[in-house]
């Protein structure tokens, strides 16, 4: 622990891919496991445009579902470290998997969502965005002034992830002096392929999540454990 923080203390520059652990504390629940349902489906099966297509209320019902259960969360401590480290840190980079904005709500300022907010909608048809944050929205699925149904601005099985932010990532891991994985199953490509950007660009990579993971084997340390217990305690 002491080594790490002086680590964290000490480096140029610090890149953190987060993932859904990071949010379960808040009570937002995660993907795989037990966590992943939602009536009798699971949660893999309707984040893909294939169910949408097959289906837009069905989608839409679940993540007016989840746009509820998020909107009553609160950051927890880890959410609150990870913004803390930021303002102690040169160069500082969050790469983040979720889409439920509370890294932003934490006060982390330099965030790359890598698979989009809950909170953006875009038009099917004519492609405009924007936020909305009504909960439970009036009308399911939501339609767009053109007519065209609206979908959630989050990035599903078969996309590619968001121009630009991408990119971004993939550099931040690489010029990063040290690298945190946190809460994460690091089954989801491309984001997991950042841990071994980071490697190959020489990051100090660590771990922490309350179970190992395909990347435990690869990383310089792993810490098994809440992130929301560790990562107040790494700070400290
Ligand atoms: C705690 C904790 C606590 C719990 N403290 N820890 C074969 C090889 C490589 C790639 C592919 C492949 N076959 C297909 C692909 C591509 C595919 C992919 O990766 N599939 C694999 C699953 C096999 N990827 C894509 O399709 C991506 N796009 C792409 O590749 O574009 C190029 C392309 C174009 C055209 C055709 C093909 C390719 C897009 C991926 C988009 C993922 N989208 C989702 C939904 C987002 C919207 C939404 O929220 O609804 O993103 S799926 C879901 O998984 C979500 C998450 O961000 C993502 C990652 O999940 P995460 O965050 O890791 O959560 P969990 O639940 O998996 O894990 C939680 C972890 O926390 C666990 O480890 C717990 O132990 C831990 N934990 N409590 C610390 N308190
Ligand atoms: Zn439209």
């Amino acid at each position: 622990m002491d080594a790490i923080r002086q680590l964290l203390r000490e480096a140029r520059s610090i890149a953190v891919l987060t993932g859904a652990g990071v949010s379960a504390e808040s009570g937002v629940p995660t993907f795989r496991g037990a966590d992943g349902l939602w009536k009798q489906y699971r949660a893999l099966d309707l984040a893909t445009p294939e169910a949408f297509e097959r289906d837009p209320k069905l989608v839409w019902e679940w993540y007016d579902w989840r746009r509820s259960l998020i909107s009553k969360a609160r950051p927890n401590s880890a959410h609150l470290a990870l913004a803390e480290l930021e303002r102690q840190s040169r160069h500082f980079t969050l790469i983040t998997q979720n889409v439920d904005d509370l890294h932003d709500d934490a006060g982390s300022r330099n965030i790359l969502k890598v698979h989009g907010s809950i909170w953006i909608v875009r038009c099917t048809e004519c492609g405009r965005e924007r936020t909305d944050r009504r909960v439970p929205l009036p009308e399911l699925p939501p339609k767009c002034d053109c007519g065209g149904l609206l979908r959630p601005g989050v990035v599903w099985f078969g996309e590619s992830l968001p121009a630009g932010i991408w990119e971004k990532a993939e550099e931040a891991a690489h010029d990063a002096a040290v690298f945190l994985v946190i809460g994460t199953s690091a089954v989801v490509y491309p984001s997991a392929g950042l841990v071994q950007t980071s490697r190959r660009g020489g990051a100090k990579v660590i771990e922490i999540n309350v179970e190992t993971t395909p990347v435990s084997g690869t990383v310089d340390e792993c810490l098994l454990g809440s992130a929301a217990e560790l990562l107040p305690r790494l700070m400290a």
